[in-house]
């Protein structure tokens, strides 16, 4: 396996190739082994294009010897950035063709994430789609050039007049031998929804990947007749593999790319296409259930519609198949691996409140308490889980590896949930210090070591404050400098903006208070600051914390990571179902 990668123990990893789990699949070979089974047969749409099975493969070939040609070399580690279309899918296979590994970035990443990115990843390559939305990636990543001396290579859609970037189209030659990848090797990289300041890579192997996506689209029932719209961008795992682009391919079905997730763009599509499954975050569900009283779209095509990725409220659940004429099905899922869905044959109450069962019996799933024993069925505790398509460790992550998994390979989520008496998981909340806002993930520790960069901040601690649209939003308590002015919200958006962070990060709440409140080990106390951004009655003035023992603040915590700048330690250490009261008040002001 790649270095900076943790592997399998030999002893786990012999039993799964056994047992057949992992079957010695090499991702690069795929498109052409699908187009020898379904050939003439419509693999993707996108717009008014339309490509067969024949055309994906011949024009993965073509890419593949085109990169080889560009001097890519087997573990060459690409940045892929590109929106739903294509290319994403004829670049990342060719990639893996070409035994190069990408790291799938989101189009919203800005300078902030990118340079991480290439940085951690050791990326000698960039693929970006030129100018999209307004934003101009092929600047952006000039830029990066200049600072890394790695990164050797750029490609982009569209024209460009710099010699130092290469035309996407241009990235073509006939095809060539290339050397097959070795299965158990990394094939790509995702990345982590983040519970530290900066997004850690997920190793996803050929194997485990393509282990998922089987079982996944086997579940599904996935055959050629399917249609899949990739409604959510196309790089989030679950519209990737669960069972997705990858899976609906698998099963000779066809794939539509969504420019984006609207009920005006997607319903046109289900009803043009006759899409029979899509995947959306529950913020999506909503808006088109909304916007379903308004449209007489024909979706009688659509069997199924998988909602994932942050809790899903039971009542807007219970309104899917009434009002979409559709099953549903829930999906908890990580980049992370662990997938658990609830199944055609599940009974209604499952369905609308559960998050179904592991997708293989070779998932491991143990709910714990803070010692880390197992909790009895109902019980609510921490997620730990292992198995065949659950990473062992982060990418160049040793020392967070070492609190992120158990001694014995078990990955600890950070999601709070129980289980039922039949094995079903319900997601009950999370320890993780990240905000899920319509689905994103928004580590709360990177958008407090930006925030204090900015002038008139002192201390900075985010927190999620519920929303009906979005789930989730961030809402940042700041403590302004003593000589200086406090910054409005609209000023602290535009300096993070302008430190090249992701607009999707941006706070949307800001109140600056006189001090944050401590749990009694001394860190902010991120239990005490959600009560109270969700309620802007309350007061803001903190119960000091009791002392604790002299032993236990003599015992420095370690579970979480400092960011240069932050000083304060962020991660609560107060039980998580404890419910803070706020007392009487200092005076604040609210931003926003
Ligand atoms: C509550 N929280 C959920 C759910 C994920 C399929 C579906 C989703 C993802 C995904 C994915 C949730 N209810 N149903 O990769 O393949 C939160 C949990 C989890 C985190 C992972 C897939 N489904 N979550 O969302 O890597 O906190 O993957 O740990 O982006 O999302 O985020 P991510």
């Amino acid at each position: 396996m790649l270095e900076g990668c943790t592997p399998w123990p030999a002893e786990t990893a012999g039993r799964y190739r056994r047992e057949g789990v992992w079957n010695g699949t090499d991702l690069g070979s795929l498109p052409r082994a699908w187009a020898d089974r379904y050939g003439s047969a419509t693999a993707l749409v996108a717009g008014e294009t339309r490509i067969s099975y024949t055309e994906l493969a011949d024009r993965v070939d073509r890419r593949a010897a085109g990169f080889a040609r560009q001097g890519v070399e087997p573990g060459d580690r690409i940045v892929l950035q590109l929106p739903n279309v294509p290319e994403f899918v004829e670049v990342a296979f060719a990639l893996f063709r070409a035994g190069a590994k990408p790291v799938f970035s989101l189009t919203s990443h800005r300078s902030n994430e990118i340079r991480h990115l290439c940085e951690l990843s050791g990326a000698t390559g960039y693929v970006v789609p030129g100018v999209f939305r307004g934003f101009d990636h092929t600047a952006l990543a000039l830029e990066m050039t200049a600072e890394l001396p790695a990164l050797r290579r750029i490609y982009a859609q569209g024209e460009h007049g710099s010699p130092a970037v290469v035309p996407l189209e241009a990235v073509d030659a006939d095809p060539v031998e290339l050397p097959a990848n070795d299965p158990s090797d990394v094939a790509f990289f995702l990345l982590s929804g983040g519970t530290t300041a900066l997004p850690k890579l997920i190793p996803r192997t050929h194997d485990d990947y393509a282990y998922q996506t089987r079982t996944v689209g086997a579940l599904a029932g996935l055959t050629t007749e399917d249609v899949y719209l990739a409604a959510l961008p196309v790089e989030f795992n679950f519209t990737w593999g669960c069972p997705g682009v990858v899976g609906t391919l698998a099963a000779g079905g066809t794939v539509v790319l969504a420019p984006d997730p609207t009920a005006d763009d997607c319903f046109a599509l289900i009803e043009r296409e006759r899409v029979t499954l899509t995947s959306v975050v529950p913020t999506v569900a909503r808006l088109w259930l909304d916007e379903r009283e308004w449209s007489d779209a024909d979706l009688s095509s659509l069997k199924v519609l998988q909602i994932g990725g942050a809790r899903l409220e039971p009542e807007l659940a219970a309104r899917v198949t009434p009002e979409l004429g559709c099953r549903l099905q829930q999906v908890f899922g990580m980049a992370e691996g662990l997938l658990t869905m609830s199944r055609p044959d599940d009974d209604p109450h499952s369905v609308l409140h559960t998050q179904g069962r592991p997708v293989s019996p070779f998932d491991e799933v143990k709910i714990v308490d803070e010692r880390g024993e197992e909790v009895p069925v109902g019980v609510t505790g921490e997620l730990l889980t292992r198995g065949p398509y659950t990473l062992r460790g982060y990418y160049r992550a040793p020392e967070h590896n070492a609190r992120a998994f158990t001694s014995d390979g078990f990955y600890r989520t950070g999601d709070l949930a129980s289980l039922t008496e039949d094995g079903r998981l319900i997601v009950q909340g999370r320890l993780k210090d990240v905000v899920i806002r319509g689905g994103d993930k928004i580590a709360a520790g990177e958008v407090e070591a930006h925030l204090l960069s900015c002038p008139g901040v002192a201390a900075a601690a985010v927190v999620p404050v519920p929303d009906e649209f979005l789930g989730e939003r961030i809402y940042a308590f700041l403590v302004g400098r003593p000589d200086g002015e406090a910054p409005s919200l609209a000023d602290l958006k535009a300096a993070l903006h302008a430190r090249g962070l992701a607009d999707y990060k941006l706070p949307d709440r800001a109140e600056f208070v006189a001090d944050l409140p401590l749990t009694p080990l001394g860190k902010i106390d991120k239990k005490v600051l959600s009560v109270a951004a969700a309620d802007p009655s309350l007061p803001r003035r903190w119960t000091p914390a009791p002392r604790p023992e002299a032993t236990s603040e003599a015992t420095p915590d370690t579970t979480s990571e400092a960011t240069p700048g932050t000083a304060p330690d962020t991660t609560s250490d107060a039980a998580p179902d404890t419910t803070p009261e706020p007392v009487p008040s200092l005076s604040t002001s609210q931003k926003g």
